[in-house]
């Protein structure tokens, strides 16, 4: 039977594919990640170039442990060849980042800037008013962001009643100007998460920053099975799950590994993982430390590994390179894309520390080709797959007809 094309409006495309002969004819995957896994569900394995991936959840430690170890160049061409097998690499999502409460927070998180344990340059700061955040996010949209996320300085959004009916407004407001809209708020309940769902939320960043093991000589205030809980009520609610770690927070290796380990093993794996290098605050206790695993010691190359890393166990996951990017130069920013990062945060600030310029990362991004990623549209199909270059090795034989319908 010959493949039938329909396009009944510009976003809705249905394809056709069977086991033997895969015809993509979608730009786009669907937006909704539980989606796009399902259309994959009979997917055992890709392969192009002699590297061979698949999304499993199944990991062990020593796996991981074997792919972070390669020498750097095996890794990049691993790395590289995984990331053009699943995503289109010119496509590079811009978002912004916006405090929008800042300092005062209760926890210790050795690293943090907002912590009222450490003496840092941050001066606390009520909650913004919800007209002048949706102003910062209008601005972010010209700036080619196409994802808003909201930061706050607490232990929990916990019984804020006020401060929350303002952040629904917020999450309203922004979902309303057609961006995806993010938040980091602490630790939130099931029924919280909900309301944020119902908002229009896209996505929960809450990060488990580095492994069990690590975890408590970095924070004591709040333990790991909280944040494993706060994760499991944003998935629960529907909401995009954003979750990933720091370097530099004087771990091990096997650290870097365990956090991989955490994540490619979750039930899901995280529709995004942020990567972030710890931007050395002083009066933090480790922007003070004279430590050999300090910041100075994350250097590029470490970057590219943990990206790269993450890109092969999570193949379908947005690797995004976070904090840090002052401290690196623009070719060393590259190597991490070609790693399989694929978003960045834009604007001259993160939450409370410097970022650079939105011009001068447009400027890189046309040195290099990239585009911005649209927001709410789902990732371009690969075009190595389109092309034929990808083999797609399916768990059934028989040839099988799916009709797609891609939002
Ligand atoms: N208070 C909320 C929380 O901790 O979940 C949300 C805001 S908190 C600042 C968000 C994340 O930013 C942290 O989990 C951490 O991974 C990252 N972060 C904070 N300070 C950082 C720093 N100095 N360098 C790198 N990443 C940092
Ligand atoms: C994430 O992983 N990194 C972002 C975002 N999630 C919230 C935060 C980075 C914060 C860097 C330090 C600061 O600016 O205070
Ligand atoms: Fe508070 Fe979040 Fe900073 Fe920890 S990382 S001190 S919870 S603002």
């Amino acid at each position: 039977m010959a493949p039938r094309i329909e396009e009944s409006i510009s976003d809705v495309i249905i394809d056709k594919f069977t086991a033997a002969r895969k015809e993509v004819v979608a730009q786009r995957l669907p937006n909704n990640a539980r989606e796009r896994n399902n259309l994959y569900e009979n997917e055992e394995e890709r392969s192009m170039g002699g590297i061979t991936a698949s999304v499993r959840h199944n990991w062990t430690k020593e796996e991981i442990s074997e792919i972070f170890s390669l020498p750097f160049y095996d890794l990049m061409y691993r790395a590289a060849t995984v990331h053009r097998m699943y995503w289109d690499p010119s496509e590079v999502q811009q978002c912004t980042l916006l405090s929008i409460k800042t300092g005062g927070c209760t926890e210790d998180c050795s690293y943090c800037s907002q912590s009222t344990r450490h003496k840092t340059f941050v001066k606390p700061t009520p909650t913004m008013k919800v007209n002048k955040v949706l102003e910062a996010a209008r601005q972010a949209k010209i700036s080619g962001s196409t994802r808003f996320c909201m930061g706050a300085a607490w232990r929990e959004l916990g019984n804020k009643k006020n401060a929350f009916k303002h952040i629904l407004e917020m999450v309203r407001g922004i979902d309303d100007m057609g961006l995806e809209v993010c938040c980091t708020l602490g630790m939130l309940n099931a029924e919280q998460a909900t309301q944020l769902k119902e908002a229009g939320l896209t996505a929960y960043n809450h990060n488990l920053d580095t492994s069990p093991e690590h975890y408590p000589k970095v924070i004591t205030t709040r333990s790991y099975e909280d944040r494993l809980n706060t994760i499991a009520n944003v998935r629960d609610a529907g909401i995009s799950v954003c979750c990933g770690g720091i370097l530099g927070l004087g771990e091990k290796e096997t650290d870097r590994v365990g956090l991989l380990h955490v994540l490619s093993t979750l039930p899901e794996h995280p529709e995004s993982v942020p990567i972030n290098a710890l931007v050395a605050v002083k009066g933090t206790p480790l922007g003070d430390t004279e430590d050999d695993d300090s910041i100075a010691n994350v250097d590029a190359f470490d970057m590219a590994r943990m990206i790269a890393t993450a890109r092969i166990v999570m193949p379908r996951t947005m690797v995004r390179l976070s904090a840090g990017r002052l401290s690196f130069s623009e070719a060393e920013q590259y190597l991490m894309f070609q790693a399989g990062a694929n978003s960045i945060f834009n604007g001259d600030k993160l939450l409370t520390t410097a970022n650079p310029e939105s011009d001068v990362d447009q400027m890189l991004f046309d040195k290099i080709g990239y585009k911005g990623k649209p927001a709410h549209k789902g990732p371009m199909v690969s075009p190595a797959e389109k092309n034929g270059e990808v083999t797609i090795k399916k768990i059934q034989s028989d040839e099988i007809e799916i009709e797609r319908h891609y939002a």
